[in-house]
Order: C-alpha cells, then sequence, then structure tokens
C-alpha cells in the first residue's frame, strides 16, 4: 500500500522461515480461534455474554453486512468506540475483510478525528453517538459532508436518522445480500496493514502506525506465549481497547488465541473495576501506573474479594518500584508483569519466573531471537555494558515507518531501519532492561541534566505525594528550574519543604531537588492514561509569564 514502508525482503523471508510470520489474514486466524473454542466465554460486557460461537457468527454477519455496504480489503474505517462488545464484533468484522480499522481513543476530539478522517482517507467513521462533551455525530455529519471520502458512518447501539448513518447492532440483524464464498474469495494481502494504530506522540497529532496481518499476529501469540494465560483465564479490559496494549499485547487478540475471555469494563475507576473483578473472577489486569496509584489511594482495595487475579500487566509509563510492591500487597497472589510496549512493535516483558527483585527492578527482555534491540549513545555508537542509551529496535513486528510521513521517518529512523524510541534505558546485570527516563524528558539546569523521572521516583515514595510529574520551568539565569506538580492523596497535602526533606534525607543531590511545588487535583492524563508532561510544560512556563516577579532563587 502507498505510504506503507515494507520489511526489505531478506529480512521477510528470514521471519517467514522461522515461522513468526504465518502468510495468514487475521480475519481468517480468528474465525477458526471462534469455531475452535466455540462453547467458551468470549466477551462480557455487563449483563451480555457471549460464547466464541456466537462472537463468530455476529462478525461474520456484520462483516456480509458490511461487504454489503462496499467496505472491502484496505478501506480505512476511523473507530473510536468504548469498551464495549460493539468494538469486539466491529474490530474482527473488519478484519474478516481486510478493511484497515484507524483505532482512535474515546478521549480524540475533532482536531484528531477529523485529521485521521481525512489523513488516511477513511470512507468511514465509527463512534458512539456521544461522548461526555463531544458530540460525534454532529461532527460525522459534517465531515460527511465535507470530506470526499467518508461515507458511512456506524453508530453504537441502534441507527439514528441521519444520512449515512448505521447501528452496529442493525449490522447483526439485517439479512445480508452477500454470500460467504464472496467473503471467502477476499483477497486480504498478509503483508499488507490490518490496523493503523496511533502513537502516543508527546507533541502534536499522534502518527499513524501501520501494523501487517503477519506482524500484528506473531506480536500477540508471542506475548501471550508468557503471559501465562490458562484455560478460563478472564482479562479486565480497563484501559481504552483500541490501543496496543488491551488490543494486542496480549490484550484481546492474545486472550482469544488462547480461548479466554475479555470482560468490559466501561471505566478505569477502583469503584468500576474492582467489583467487576470480583463479580466476574478476573484473572489479568492491564493498567497503567496513573490506575494503579489511583486505586491505591482510592483504597482500601482489600475490601473486594480479589484473590482470582494472578497477573498484573503494567505499561505505558514507568512503574515505580514502591508502586508494584503496594499493588501486590493489594491484590494477594498476584504477580504484577511489566510489559514496555509500544504501538510501533516492540514488546519487552519480565518473565513470571524472574526472580522478586528482578520483576520488580526491571521491564523485563524481549521475546524473540530476532527482536534487534541496541541502547546508543548521542553520536550512535553502543554504550558500554550496563550504561544507559536511547533504545534503538528493529525486528519482525516493529515498524519501519509511520505512514505517509516522510520527514518524520528520516529522523525516527537510522538508515538501517532501526527504529529510535527516544527511551533511555540501561541493561540489569540480569540481562533484562531498565528504563531511565525520555530523551526528551529531562530538566536542563544551568547544564546541568537532571532526569525527572529520577526524582519523581523518590517522591513518590512520600506519604503526601498519590501521583507526581516534574517538568522544567523557564528561567531567566539558568534556562530551566525543574518544577513538581504534585497529586496529594485526598485530605492532605505537602509543602516544598517536605518534600526536600525527604530528598536530601535520601542523598539526592542538591541541584536536582525541585524549587518549585504546584498541588493539582490530578494529573493531566493522555487519552490512553499516560501523564502528559507536555501540558504540564506549558502550565509551568504560565506560571513564570504570569508572575510579577523573577522567579525566586
Ligand atoms: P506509544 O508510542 O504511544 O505506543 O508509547 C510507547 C512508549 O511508552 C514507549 O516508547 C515508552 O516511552 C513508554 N512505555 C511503554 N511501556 C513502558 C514501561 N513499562 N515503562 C516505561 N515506559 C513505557
Ligand atoms: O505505551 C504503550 O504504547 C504500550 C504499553 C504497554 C504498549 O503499546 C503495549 C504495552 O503494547
Amino acid at each position: 500500500m502507498e505510504g506503507v514502508i515494507p520489511i526489505p525482503r531478506e529480512l521477510a523471508t528470514r521471519y517467514r522461515r522461522r515461522g513468526y510470520w504465518e502468510d495468514r489474514p487475521l480475519g481468517e486466524v480468528f474465525h477458526s480461534c471462534f469455531l475452535r473454542f466455540a462453547d467458551r466465554l468470549a466477551v462480557v460486557d455487563g449483563d451480555q455474554r457471549w460464547s466464541f460461537a456466537d462472537l463468530g457468527g455476529g462478525v461474520e454477519r456484520m462483516a456480509l453486512n458490511l461487504m454489503d455496504l462496499g467496505i472491502g480489503p484496505l478501506d480505512r474505517v476511523v473507530v473510536q468506540l468504548p469498551n464495549r462488545l460493539d468494538f469486539v464484533l466491529l474490530y474482527f468484522a473488519l478484519q474478516r475483510l481486510g478493511a484497515i480499522p484507524l483505532l482512535a481513543l474515546p478521549g480524540h476530539r475533532e482536531h484528531e478525528i477529523a485529521h485521521y478522517v481525512s489523513f488516511v482517507g477513511a470512507v468511514g467513521y465509527a463512534a458512539p453517538p456521544s461522548y461526555p462533551g463531544f458530540d460525534c455525530l454532529e461532527l460525522a455529519a459534517r465531515m460527511v459532508a465535507s470530506d470526499p471520502t467518508l461515507r458511512l458512518v456506524l453508530v453504537a447501539g441502534a441507527a439514528p436518522d441521519q444520512p449515512g448513518c448505521v447501528g452496529i447492532r442493525d449490522l447483526l440483524v439485517r439479512q445480508p445480500t452477500a454470500t460467504i464464498d464472496q467473503l471467502r474469495r477476499l483477497e486480504v494481502d498478509p503483508d499488507e496493514p490490518c490496523v493503523f494504530q496511533l502513537s502516543g506522540g508527546t507533541t502534536g497529532i499522534p502518527k499513524v502506525i501501520p501494523r501487517t496481518h503477519n506482524d500484528y499476529l506473531y506480536n500477540s501469540r508471542l506475548i501471550a506465549s508468557v503471559n501465562d494465560i490458562r484455560e478460563g483465564d478472564r482479562l479486565l479490559v480497563s484501559a481504552p481497547i483500541g490501543h496496543n496494549f488491551p488490543l494486542a499485547s496480549p490484550g484481546i487478540q492474545g486472550f482469544f488465541l488462547h480461548g479466554g475471555t475479555a470482560v468490559m469494563c466501561p471505566s478505569p475507576r477502583s469503584g468500576v473495576a474492582l467489583p467487576l473483578i470480583e463479580r466476574e473472577g478476573v484473572t489479568h489486569l492491564e493498567i497503567v501506573p496513573a490506575m494503579a496509584l489511583s486505586w491505591l489511594d482510592d483504597g482500601p482495595i482489600p475490601a473486594h474479594r480479589l484473590e482470582s487475579v494472578r497477573v498484573i500487566n503494567s505499561g505505558g509509563q514507568k512503574f515505580q518500584r514502591e508502586t508494584k510492591v503496594r499493588i501486590e500487597a493489594a491484590f494477594v497472589g498476584a504477580k504484577v508483569q511489566e510489559v514496555f510496549g509500544m504501538a510501533e512493535g516492540l514488546l519487552m516483558i519480565t518473565r513470571l519466573d524472574d526472580p522478586p527483585e528482578i520483576r520488580l527492578e526491571t521491564v523485563g527482555r524481549p521475546i524473540c531471537p530476532d527482536d534487534e534491540v541496541k541502547l546508543v549513545a548521542e553520536d550512535g555508537g553502543e554504550v558500554g555494558w550496563g550504561e544507559v542509551g536511547e533504545l534503538l529496535c528493529r525486528g519482525p513486528y516493529t515498524l519501519r515507518g509511520y505512514y505517509r510521513a516522510p520527514e518524520v521517518n528520516c529522523r525516527a529512523f537510522t538508515n538501517d531501519g532501526f527504529y529510535r524510541s527516544g527511551d533511555l534505558l540501561r541493561q540489569h546485570p540480569s540481562g533484562n532492561y531498565v528504563v531511565e527516563g525520555r530523551k526528551t524528558d529531562l530538566v536542563n539546569r544551568g547544564g546541568e541534566k537532571i532526569s525527572a523521572e529520577e526524582v519523581e521516583e523518590m517522591l513518590l515514595t512520600h506519604p503526601l505525594v498519590a501521583n507526581v510529574a516534574c517538568v522544567p520551568i523557564p528561567d531567566r539565569i539558568l534556562g530551566e528550574r525543574m518544577c513538581a506538580f504534585v497529586q496529594p492523596p485526598s485530605g492532605s497535602a505537602p509543602t516544598l519543604d517536605q518534600l526536600t526533606a525527604l530528598l536530601t534525607a535520601r542523598g539526592l543531590a542538591r541541584f536536582k531537588h525541585p524549587e518549585r511545588l504546584v498541588l493539582v487535583g490530578e494529573l493531566p492524563l493522555s487519552p490512553f492514561g499516560k501523564v502528559q508532561k507536555s501540558v504540564l510544560a506549558r502550565r509551568a512556563a504560565g506560571l513564570v509569564r504570569d508572575s510579577k516577579e523573577d522567579f525566586p532563587n
């Protein structure tokens, strides 16, 4: 497909020979999976409980009806659905057709959605009628009127009376004219994209990541193989379902490959998630640190019966060791298994049988022997063992370029096709990796570079800090100083002196101490749930502009 950079032939041949790439379209693989596990429970969504047989039937009916609506191989559909059964049905129906869902998140708004629709030339947009403060149907109507390619609006629930709108559930009820034979005859090339994922992007609009059938299936098989998924296991889908983590790493794809159940959780709040874990006997969680911290702060977790949980996959952002220890204490019998993942591809993961110290301290290591990982210094040369460097990666499920982004790609990839992640890692004596921060997550205080994460990690141990993010605040003399945005636990708040006392007691160099404290009710989170430092950095800059005096020394 134009705009997609393929993996070079000699590597592709190797990945096929070694069995990583199966050359089967995702839709076909999951179709067999639904047949194979027919009697097992596939999806729980509120009171609805669908077996794999139900799901397989629903997906097929939906695919046929979408075919009637003119959707076929390589057609793009922007999908912005919440964690409900509708997503699962539509996602796998689009896979059956070889169409390409672009997975937007519920938190995206007109700015992003309208851009994605035109950028990828989408023919369809799938959404609920609205999200809080955002009328999806109204935007859809405007986009249909102005966008030359967009012609189909798929609405969660029943169809509203609006041109071009079809209810997603109507696609289960209608009698299709397309036949299963026609569906089987569709030509779906497993080297073409099966989904467009989005990069987290801290600046600008997230970039579009093409993932092929071959690489995306392998991604899920690979990580599911070390996730201890047993018959009858249940995954709580609490982060936005279209994101690479809950969708594919291992997520619902990995669970379905093993005949496991996906329990749809409509909100990551503890008041919703914990009772659902108890009611459904959930065995696996996939959480981001902000979620864990808010559950711990809401406490008391032991009030619920949560002993069904065995594996807590955490990822997305640095998960502090202390938080892992606290969350394991709250979920008695469960182990935190960290995933260092990216929608761009590479996955590292701790192994459940790694010694506890290594499991708590590191983000694991790659799984595939052909994941090529390098840590490099500024000059591009590899750093010495144990030293911190930028993570570059390449492999059978890592992208070679963002979709239609030649200029970005020149910067984001090396000449030999390694993705420059911007993450700073070092290798632990065990061979696992430790995340030290991001290249851009530094405060430059008069030339001294301070890693924000190093300071945050210490501050998080203070009892009056529920969550924290440190960002640069502009300074006339030093260029930048560090400003700590602290979310205190309910009912009390720390002072800067108290925090400084902790850092002094822990022996942290004086120049690394934050020099300004801002208390916030909640840290701003990205649509996926990561703390958005770019928003805080802008706020910090605003604080300086607004103050009459120079920033105090
Ligand atoms: P994205 O490009 O939005 O998929 O985000 C991927 C990025 O999230 C990685 O490059 C890391 O910066 C960050 N990330 C993901 N998992 C972890 C983790 N377990 N620990 C620290 N950072 C992580
Ligand atoms: O942050 C991520 O993008 C991420 C985190 C954990 C991810 O893509 C994943 C696991 O697959």
